[in-house]
């Protein structure tokens, strides 16, 4: 596996108002675009199919098979829906790729628009990030301006509207159904699947929701060349992605590389571990994945390499975390999120988050009691599978996959408070 960081996404991040539509095309942006509007729409799905481009969002779903799903029959409107709703803990990778490079975003979701045959496509951007939402739209209007969106773009007579809409803030609007409820201003619950969405989904039409970093890795496919987007990677987990580093890291921020690099590799690319850290746990992609350990330096980070190490590539959110952190105290940190989220739908996740967290806090305090990590262990047992969602088995990943590797500090939580082991002045996180 190579070594090398691979910026295609980040390259110009640092680059004077790379945001800008004049800073975005004298590095080569809207090359894609232009030799989008010269194919046809199926040669588009191919291209992507044979890039072998994959779902980043968390799933890792081939996207031009998504794509290829949307049923042409169907007399309704198509939809191109991005899902710009990031909010998994310890992902930071959407955002700062909407801050600084808002035209890659753009163009992708116009070259992934004609595609589909969608005339209207929306970005659900989280409610929160109201600079994202600032430089989106001012991307948009410059896009509308320069006739790359709207009526008869550049006298090919394609239409496209792209709107970017503010969501309310819920981590379960994340999820690609509840996110289209959500667009078509009900409360974000999610929907029985199937039917998919690229079946019947915004107004019950043929919709493809894709994570943002999937549809901005298109105008490179389309310019470069599925062969070239495939030479990055490993056979089954092609091209490049953002790793986001954080936690006890000496450099943490975003690397973009090949899918397949280690943590190991990143970590000298970030410097290592901060000084006097030594690595306890991390998570592969966000806390929905199940941690692994030190043991797991070196499994490359692709969705099979993480899936045959017990945890999910996701999105490739690593939260490094050293000796002086509690993992008792971070898995109940993580779970009162996932209980606060929990948008109630289902009985598995509501009430079993919140039983969850009962548990964990008392063990956290050093009052567990006997049969708690069994009563924990049962509790997951009972919402992986049986939730309405994919929110209810990502609450207990992080809590199997500790016991798992650190039981022992569960046992000790039923005598000693985990402040009292992992004192919280000694960590610089907590
Ligand atoms: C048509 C079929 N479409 C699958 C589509 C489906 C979706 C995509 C993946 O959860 C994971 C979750 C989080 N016909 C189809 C089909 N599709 N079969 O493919 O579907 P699925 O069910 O595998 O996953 P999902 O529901 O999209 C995503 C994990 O990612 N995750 C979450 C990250 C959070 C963020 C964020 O904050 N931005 O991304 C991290 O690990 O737990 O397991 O489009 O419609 N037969």
């Amino acid at each position: 596996m190579t070594d090398v960081l691979t910026p295609v996404l980040t390259a110009n991040w640092a680059d004077d108002r790379a945001w800008t539509l004049d800073a975005y095309t004298a590095r080569g942006g809207y090359r894609g675009l232009e030799k989008a509007l010269t194919m046809e729409p199926d040669a588009i799905i191919e291209q992507v199919k044979d890039a072998g481009l994959r779902g980043r969002g968390g799933a890792g779903f081939p996207t031009g098979m998504k794509w290829g799903f949307i049923p042409q029959d169907n007399p309704n409107p198509k939809y191109l829906v991005v899902n710009a709703d990031e909010s998994e803990p310890g992902t930071c990778k959407d955002i700062p790729l909407m801050m600084a490079n808002p035209h890659v975003l753009v163009e992708g979701v116009i070259i992934a628009s004609r595609a589909i045959r969608a005339n209207t496509a929306f970005i659900y951007v989280r409610g929160e990030v109201l600079h994202v939402i600032r430089r989106l739209r001012a991307a948009v209007r410059e896009a509308y301006a320069a006739g790359h969106l709207g009526r008869d773009i550049h006298g090919t007579g394609y239409d496209l509207d792209l709107i970017v809409h503010a969501g309310a803030g819920a981590y379960i609007c994340g999820e690609e159904t509840a996110l289209l409820d959500s667009l078509e201003g009900r409360r974000g619950q999610p929907r029985l699947r199937p039917p998919f969405p690229a079946v019947a989904g915004l107004y019950a039409s043929p919709t493809v929701v894709n994570n943002v970093e999937s549809v901005a890795s298109v105008p490179g496919i389309i310019a470069g060349g599925a062969d070239w987007f495939a030479s990055m990677g490993t056979e089954k987990s092609k091209g490049h992605g953002i790793f986001s580093l954080s936690g006890h890291v000496a450099r943490p921020g975003q690397y973009e590389a090949p899918l397949g690099i280690t943590l190991r590799e990143l970590l000298e690319l970030g410097g290592g571990m901060r000084p006097g850290s030594e690595l306890k746990f991390w998570t592969p992609g966000g806390s929905s994945t199940p941690i692994l350990t030190a043991e797991h330096l070196d499994v490359p980070l692709d969705f099979e390499g993480v899936g045959a190490a017990g945890s999910m590539l996701g999105t490739r959110a690593l939260q490094i975390f050293d000796q002086t952190t509690s993992v008792v105290r971070c898995v109940l940190r993580w779970t009162e999120f996932y209980k606060h989220e929990s948008c109630g739908k289902c009985t598995p996740c509501r009430e079993g988050t919140w039983w969850l967290v009962q548990t964990l806090r008392r063990i956290d305090e050093g009052q567990g009691q006997p049969g708690d990590i069994e009563l924990l262990l049962d509790l997951c047992d009972n919402i992986l599978g049986r939730a309405f969602c994919a929110l209810g088995d990502g609450a207990t990943s992080p809590i199997t996959s500790a016991i798992e590797y650190f039981r022992e500090e569960f046992e000790a939580g039923m005598t000693t408070p985990s402040r009292d082991l992992f004192p919280p002045a000694a960590s610089t996180l907590f």
